[in-house]
């Protein structure tokens, strides 16, 4: 969290966090497509030929108000793939909230597994605990075949019991309800704090 005391702005980020090819980017591209640019910025994607993210995206929403400040939301997603794991630990820098976008499909349970400790090691390098921290998981690609179901993926990723959504990001199925949940935790511990 950041305040600009001078513009009585906070200045809040949730990262998009999880393994490559889950479906990170679609859910900023989705929110991006349905708000009005009254709420949301532009979204700024650094990204390859073959549309994988290289360093992150972000999108920045105005919404609501927080004991009379302004709350800027600043979306990020991080790259999913292995090799740019010094990019996830930068972008996670000052996070206050994440969603973790599985990906449903049986063949990549083990990469949801090893992006989930890799967020882990992340945070609590960062002096964070993700028992105590805002978060949310959600399970994307509900509308593939060969998905392992809702009942084994809360037991593979879902220990600490955190709210969960299942979605079809490309079709927006699941994104918002994703994203307020989200917001909602990071107001309340914005709350706390303030
Ligand atoms: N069938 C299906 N495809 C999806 C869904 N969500 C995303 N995709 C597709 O999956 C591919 C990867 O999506 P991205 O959003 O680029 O994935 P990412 O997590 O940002 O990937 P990295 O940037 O490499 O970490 C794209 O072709 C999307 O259109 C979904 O719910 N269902
Ligand atoms: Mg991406």
């Amino acid at each position: 969290m950041f305040i600009n005391w001078a513009l009585q702005e906070i200045n809040l980020k949730i990262v998009y966090y999880g393994p490559g090819m889950s479906g990170k980017t679609t859910n900023l591209e989705y929110i991006h497509s349905k708000l009005d640019s009254s709420v949301a910025g532009d979204l700024v994607s650094l990204k390859t030929k073959e549309d994988r993210t290289i360093f992150f995206d972000f999108l920045q929403l105005d919404v609501g108000r927080i004991k009379g400040k302004r709350p800027k939301f600043n979306l990020y997603t991080v790259p999913g793939q292995v090799f740019y794991a010094s990019s996830r630990k930068i972008i996670l820098k000052g996070v206050d909230g994440i969603v973790f976008v599985a990906d449903s499909q049986k063949d990549r349970m083990d990469s949801n597994i090893e992006t989930l400790l890799d967020l882990e090691n992340n945070l609590s390098e960062e002096g964070m605990d993700i028992k105590v921290f805002p978060w949310v998981i959600q399970y994307n690609k509900r509308d593939l075949t060969g998905i392992e179901s809702i009942d084994i993926l809360q037991g593979e990723l879902n220990r600490y019991k955190v709210p969960y959504f299942e979605s079809v990001a490309v079709n927006g199925d699941g994104v918002f309800n994703t994203l307020k949940a989200i917001i909602n935790s990071v107001i309340l511990k914005a709350q706390k704090e303030l």
